[in-house]
């Protein structure tokens, strides 16, 4: 081969892994830094503690059914490990679910969760502010369901799939939008969602930290406030921080996802 092809041929080459990094991204790509549950056998269940007021009953037990459809993965309602909803404090192997009036802090709904491992998910909260969903804006069943769908599914290791506000729904309650119901509705999880718990849960583990009392608390459990987030790993589309990464190191971190409000 000439100097020349070898060039020509090697351009190819770097094209093809070009083309292909693309395709990947725009096809199923939205978990985020691989953050899983550990486990040694699918489909699993997780246990979402319910913290929630009557207001919010209904649309817990929603997004439980609708992603328990998942090949993968379960869910199951059982009683809050939380003392305070305001507080909303972690309790390992599970997901709290709570709602409060977290005040006029910007977000409607936020969710945490803590690594160990570099890679797996020890426990998780999802959190919906009362401050604004006791708004006539946000008092809708259709911004409470995406909300809640949302918030859920990031403890579950789920990202965004879309963080613009303005553009056509996707369909999926991982995209962000202002007009929930759409249509298309972004109240529930598409086949995405679904594709991408797959990849995410394709493989199995030697361990599990799904389930009370095996993984440790780490770090401080309760971090309300914006500047013990950590670094901003990713701005929406309106230039407001979505996704935080705190590094407690030894391989914790805690992962901060925040749905800002109007
Ligand atoms: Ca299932
Ligand atoms: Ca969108
Ligand atoms: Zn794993
Ligand atoms: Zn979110």
């Amino acid at each position: 081969m000439t100097k020349l092809n070898r060039r020509r041929l090697f351009a190819v080459i770097m094209t093809l892994f070009a083309v292909g990094a693309l395709a990947s991204v725009a096809y199923a790509n939205h978990s985020w830094g691989g953050y899983h549950w550990a486990r040694t056998s699918n489909p699993f269940t997780l246990k979402l503690g319910d913290n929630v007021t009557s207001a919010w009953d209904a649309y817990l037990a929603g997004a439980s059914a609708d992603w328990s459809q998942s090949n993968v993965l379960d869910t199951t309602i059982v009683a809050g490990g939380v003392k305070s909803p305001k507080n909303c404090r972690p309790t390992a192997g599970r997901i709290e679910v709570c709602n409060a009036k977290y005040g006029n802090n910007g977000w409607l709904g936020l969710a945490q969760i803590w690594i160990t491992g570099g890679v797996h998910i020890s426990q998780g909260i999802a959190k919906m502010n009362d401050t604004y969903f006791n708004t006539s804006q946000y008092n809708t069943p259709a911004w409470r369901r995406l909300v809640m769908c949302q918030e859920v599914a990031h403890a579950f290791g789920l990202d965004h799939q879309d963080e613009n506000f303005n553009n056509p729904n996707l369909g999926s309650c991982m995209d962000y939008t202002g007009d929930p119901d759409g249509p298309l509705s972004n109240e529930h999880p598409n086949a995405h969602d679904f594709e991408q718990l797959g990849i995410i849960y394709a493989h199995l583990d030697t361990t599990t930290t799904v389930g009370a009392g095996v993984a440790p608390r780490n770090g401080k459990a309760n971090l309300d406030n914006p500047t013990e987030w950590g670094q901003v790993v990713r701005q929406d589309a309106r230039g407001r921080s979505s996704l935080y990464e705190r590094d407690l190191g030894g391989g914790r971190k805690v992962v901060t996802f925040v749905f800002w409000a109007d």
